[in-house]
């Protein structure tokens, strides 16, 4: 009988296995991963779920009594195709819904406004009226089905259209059960769909506090939303981290306006991104939940569903590839594992095309039916928290809760998030990890299968959904002209006005819009109304220096490029320019940032564009600069209408010879189209960057070797 082994000795063994090499891992959070979990590793008790702090769950008997709502977000197009769609879907079995508005809706813009003819109907529905709401619910009792709308930035008119379009289906507003996502200072940090200065966007956030706390019990006024950071970089730390402050903020604000903490907080909830490194995202959920309930304490709730982390979560975005795209079946169903066993409310499985169109039928159906299995074939819903009490889940939740307070921390030390995202280094440190994990994709460190390890040497396009947006926007602009000539005019422009003193005051402003809505103002008068006291807010890009470079010191790639700019720079007696645009509504920057970062670090000089640009205004820009490339990037789906007159606008101007590229979301099956456009090179998903830059340099007459 030999004695117990101990850890020393499943030391030496281990060692003696792997020849003496070190198996830590470090993870981009910062955290060493170990090859062992034991006992020793843990000194908190997770104690159990359905209690305080709820680290195994917020409910007693979690998915044993109720499975996680399956919740697809879906819109494209018209209400009408919207509509459809939902109503397949729910047929099929999706028990909620979560609606996805264009960006033209997102950014308070009607459909028929000059600025947004490339955006209509592209990455959402398009919503200008109270009709178009009445249409997407047709058929769908709003006092069964909890609806879900990612909507920030034009959130006041949304959510009075969602109030008026369930009064005229005969629900009132207290039994409207849903959430808005309503979680402005991500949007400063990192998505964009931002209308207002920061100041009267957090009093939009608590107005909606106040009235749907006295008015509307059943619904969700918030969705705190970590995805978008994660999706633009963050680590699972940084996520974490930011979103608990976001949400400290949202309550401060909310108790600092009047209102009694216990009153709005039971309805706050939160949203995260999974992505592919399990363990972490099960612990980043358990660790949500501690924290959560930490903070509520300290801000002085009293009531125990005040302090419980309700959350949603997404599969990652990112983590799909354009290449090899089935793939993203199996990267979905690991990530919707993680997010379930993290012991999420509500999920949305992404569709394997996500990563260049908007789902198809047939993708979504799979998506769906991922979460289906999981729940009705596994028996995995069958016990609470399987993986509670696993060492290295524990361990891993405990170091989170760690690092994610230290952040906070400092957070509070320099005035709230409100103040950190102003000052800004909460999207620098961001950007800084986005760009040190793009250095290691495209450095083979981080393997992504299909795109820099195992990669097909032919790819075969696979179906996917192209929305025709000239039509969309032709149908929207003759229901916006139906709607104004059927309304009272002057009882409309009344309300308006009333919105606009109300804006210029204190009045609650979501309930005079909802006045509005009634009177059958437009989303684009009622976001103009508040306009007009409040302003548009807009900021101008600053990349981060010297991450992406610092990754590829002593690369003979990298210095190859270094020294093919500093040639071209001899050539044209200047550093090589160029503009890095943003056109339309688009404001996913995380690609532009990346972008303009290597390209300053290679010696480039940069003009990073402002967002929301139009083709005109890009093409100004470009002509002032004298650049000689412009890189347009386009992350949601408004390439086709948008770059060719970019490039109408550059030859009219008889610059016909800066050279013009496009980045970002394309699926191949436009590549042509583009190509005939003008387009000297196209750069989708998955571009390795240092490529990219060897392309840039031929395109600017650097002979470059292969
Ligand atoms: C739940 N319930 C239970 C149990 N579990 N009752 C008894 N036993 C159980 N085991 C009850 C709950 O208390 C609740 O009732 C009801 O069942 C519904 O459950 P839920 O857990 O609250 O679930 P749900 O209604 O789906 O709400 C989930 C949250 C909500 C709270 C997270 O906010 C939500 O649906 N969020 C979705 C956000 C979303 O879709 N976002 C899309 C982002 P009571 O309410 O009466 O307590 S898409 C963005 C994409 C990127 C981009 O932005 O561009």
């Amino acid at each position: 009988m030999t004695d117990k082994p101990t850890l020393d000795d499943w030391q030496t063994l281990a060692a003696k296995e792997v020849k003496g090499a070190d198996l830590t891992w470090r993870t981009p959070e910062g955290i060493d991963v170990k090859p062992l979990y034991t006992a020793a590793d843990v000194t908190t008790d997770p104690g159990l779920p359905g209690f305080a702090p709820f680290t195994r769950g917020v409910r007693a008997s979690m998915y044993a009594g109720r499975p996680w709502t399956i919740r697809q977000y879906a819109g494209f197009s018209t209400a009408e195709a919207s509509n459809a769609f939902y109503r397949r879907n729910l047929a099929a079995g999706q028990k909620g819904l979560s609606v996805a508005f264009d960006l033209a809706t997102h950014r308070g813009y009607d459909s028929d406004h000059p600025r947004v003819t490339g955006d209509v109907g592209k990455a959402g529905v398009a919503i200008d009226t109270i009709d178009d709401m009445k249409i997407l619910f047709d058929g769908i009792p709003l006092d069964q089905m909890s609806v879900s709308m990612t909507m920030n930035g034009a959130v006041i008119p949304i959510l009075a259209f969602f109030i008026v379009a369930g009064e005229e289906q005969g629900v009132p507003m207290a039994q409207l059960d849903g959430t808005i996502q309503n979680d402005i200072l991500k949007e400063f940090m990192v998505r964009n769909t931002y209308i207002y200065p920061p100041e009267p966007s957090m009093r939009i956030i608590s107005d909606i506090f106040a009235f749907t706390s006295a008015n509307m019990p059943k619904f969700n006024s918030i969705s705190i939303s970590g995805y978008h950071m994660q999706e633009a970089g963050a680590t699972q730390l940084q996520e974490l981290a930011f979103t608990i402050a976001d949400g400290m903020e949202y309550v401060k604000y909310g108790v600092a306006s009047g209102l009694d903490i216990d009153k709005f907080a039971g309805r706050l909830s939160f949203f995260f991104a999974i992505g592919m490194n399990f363990f972490m995202e099960v612990a980043k959920l358990r660790a949500a939940r501690v924290l959560w309930h930490r903070v509520m304490t300290q801000l002085g709730a009293q009531d125990e569903r005040s302090k419980m982390l309700r959350t949603h979560c997404q599969t990652s975005g990112v983590s799909l590839t354009e290449q090899d795209p089935y793939n993203n079946v199996m990267r979905t169903t690991i990530e919707a594992m993680a997010a379930m066993l993290g012991g999420t409310q509500s999920l949305h499985t992404n569709a394997l095309d996500e990563a260049i169109a908007l789902p198809t039928d047939f993708s979504a159906r799979i998506a769906r039916n991922t979460q289906i299995v999981i729940q009705e074939e596994t028996g995995m819903t069958k016990v609470v928290d399987p993986l509670g009490g696993s060492y290295y889940v524990e361990s891993l939740t405990e170091q989170l809760v760690d690092g994610a307070w230290e952040i906070i921390e400092r957070v509070e030390r320099e005035g709230g998030m409100a103040k950190a995202v102003a000052a800004g280094w909460p999207k620098a440190m961001i950007e800084e990890a986005s760009a040190a994990r793009a250095a290691r994709v495209d450095r083979g460190e981080d393997v992504i299968v299909g795109v820099n390890k195992y990669r097909k040497a032919d790819e075969d396009p696979i179906d996917i959904l192209d929305v025709d947006n000239h039509a969309v926007r032709e149908a929207q602009i003759a229901r916006i002209r139906k709607v104004k000539v059927g309304r009272d005019e002057a009882a409309c422009q009344a309300a308006l006005e009333a919105l606009k003193a109300g804006a210029a005051g204190k009045a609650n402003l979501l309930e005079l819009a909802v006045d509005c809505a009634r009177q059958r103002a437009t989303l684009g008068e009622i976001s103009s109304a508040m306009e007009a006291g409040f302003g548009r807010y807009a900021t101008v890009p600053t990349p981060v220096k010297g991450i992406y470079g610092g990754a590829y010191e002593n690369d003979a790639r990298w210095d190859n490029l270094v020294a093919g700019v500093a040639a071209t720079e001899r050539r044209l007696g200047r550093k090589p320019r160029m503009l890095v645009a943003k056109m339309g509504q688009d404001g996913h920057d995380r690609g532009a940032n990346l972008v303009s970062s290597m390209f300053g670090d290679l010696g480039f000089e940069v003009v990073p564009g402002p967002l929301f640009q139009t083709p005109r205004e890009a093409a100004v820009l470009a002509l002032e600069s004298d650049v000689d490339v412009v890189g347009a990037s386009s992350l949601a789906a408004g390439h086709k209408t948008l770059i060719p007159e970019l490039i109408g606008h550059l030859r009219d101007a008889g610059r016909a010879d800066i050279k013009v590229i496009a980045g970002g979301v394309i699926p191949a099956q436009d590549y042509d189209f583009l190509h005939d456009a003008g387009v000297q090179a196209i750069f989708g998903p998955g571009t390795n960057l240092i490529k990219a830059a060897e392309d840039v340099l031929r395109l600017l007459g650097h002979n470059m070797p292969p």
